[in-house]
């Protein structure tokens, strides 16, 4: 039986991922922590934990038998800029805790599964920018894709050293209307519906030709869950898959909250962001992933945008 510890679980991506693994292992089988003194979505279990403090990670891991573990703590891209050693010390020093325990623990008969979330923001100004393949240049600019890219080197040390059975996703920019995202270069294409939707005009800080992978949440969790639940045989990529949702510019989400909201103005007055977005591919090849685990993603443009426009709750 699987028993589940998703740590940065008051975050974007972990507080919709407890509420899908609880309805598939159980309530009672996930376990949410952050740094946070309370969860902030309602999770039922809950401890307090900093993923940098690896004697505490320790201590829930064993108190409650853990099996599997999420470690989605990070800074992203923008506040990683803004603080680059802080970045530095939570992206690598969080996987690296994780990785060590997993590793000690499969050396006394306890194996972790081991979940922890790569970025479009690991490839660089060299990468082939179109349908960028798995395996290419990498030459992140920004300290958020350098931790990436170094994480997932990290990632399939840990296997081919230790058999650590960790698994990764690039993830493209992931839209999501349950929790607001925080301090990422691709949240224009969340903030535009709020403002869509609070009859705003949306001055957007990316050109209106900027094309950047992105992925819808309910895809962003499911490739998750497919990943994690695969056979580990079927797992040939043991640094990041490339996953990908759909592609498209400022101006392509403009014109589809356009056509479902008559009215609505964008502006553009690209600022700091545009440069790190410049270094990210336009869109992914992710059929490795498909050929390995049957990744396939479901929700395109005009569907993700109804249904933001029909989910957020304006503030
Ligand atoms: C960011 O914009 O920093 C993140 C990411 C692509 O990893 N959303």
């Amino acid at each position: 039986m699987k028993r589940i510890l998703v740590i940065g679980a008051n975050g974007q991506i972990g507080c919709e991922l407890v509420e899908a693994l609880s309805a598939q292992y159980g309530t009672d089988n996930v376990l949410a922590s952050d740094i946070a003194a309370h969860s902030l979505y309602g999770a039922v279990h809950y401890q307090k934990l900093d993923v940098l403090d690896a004697e505490r990670m320790e201590e829930i891991v064993e108190e409650y038998q853990i099996t599997d573990v999420y470690q989605l703590a990070a800074l992203l891209s923008v506040t990683g800029e803004q603080a680059p050693l802080r970045a530095w010390e939570l992206n690598m020093d969080g996987l690296l805790n994780i990785l060590e325990l997993a590793r000690v623990r499969a050396q006394a008969g306890h194996p972790l599964q081991v979940f922890w979330p790569s970025s479009i923001a690991a490839f660089g100004p060299n990468t082939p920018p179109v349908n960028t393949p798995q395996m290419t240049t990498m030459d992140p600019t920004t300290i958020y894709g350098i931790s990436k890219l170094a994480g997932e080197r990290l990632c399939e040390y840990y296997f081919l050293k230790y058999g650590v059975d960790v698994r990764s996703i690039r993830y493209p920019g992931i839209i999501s209307y349950k929790s607001p995202p925080g301090g990422g270069t691709t949240d224009y294409a969340i903030a535009i519906f709020h403002a869509a939707l609070q009859s705003q005009p949306y001055d957007c800080f990316l050109s209106a030709d900027t094309a950047l992978p992105m992925i819808y949440m309910p895809d962003a969790i499911r490739a998750t869950m497919e990943l994690m639940q695969a056979p580990a045989e079927q797992i040939r990529i043991r640094s990041a898959y490339n996953v990908s949702g759909i592609s498209f510019t400022p101006a392509q989400i403009a014109a589809e909250i356009q056509r479902q909201r008559p009215g609505f103005v964008v502006t553009y007055k690209p600022d700091q962001r545009q440069a790190i977005a410049d270094t990210w591919p336009d869109s992914l090849d992710d059929g490795q992933a498909t050929l390995d685990w049957n990744w396939h993603a479901q929700t395109d443009l005009p569907a993700l945008v109804t249904d933001m426009l029909k989910n957020i709750v304006v503030a």
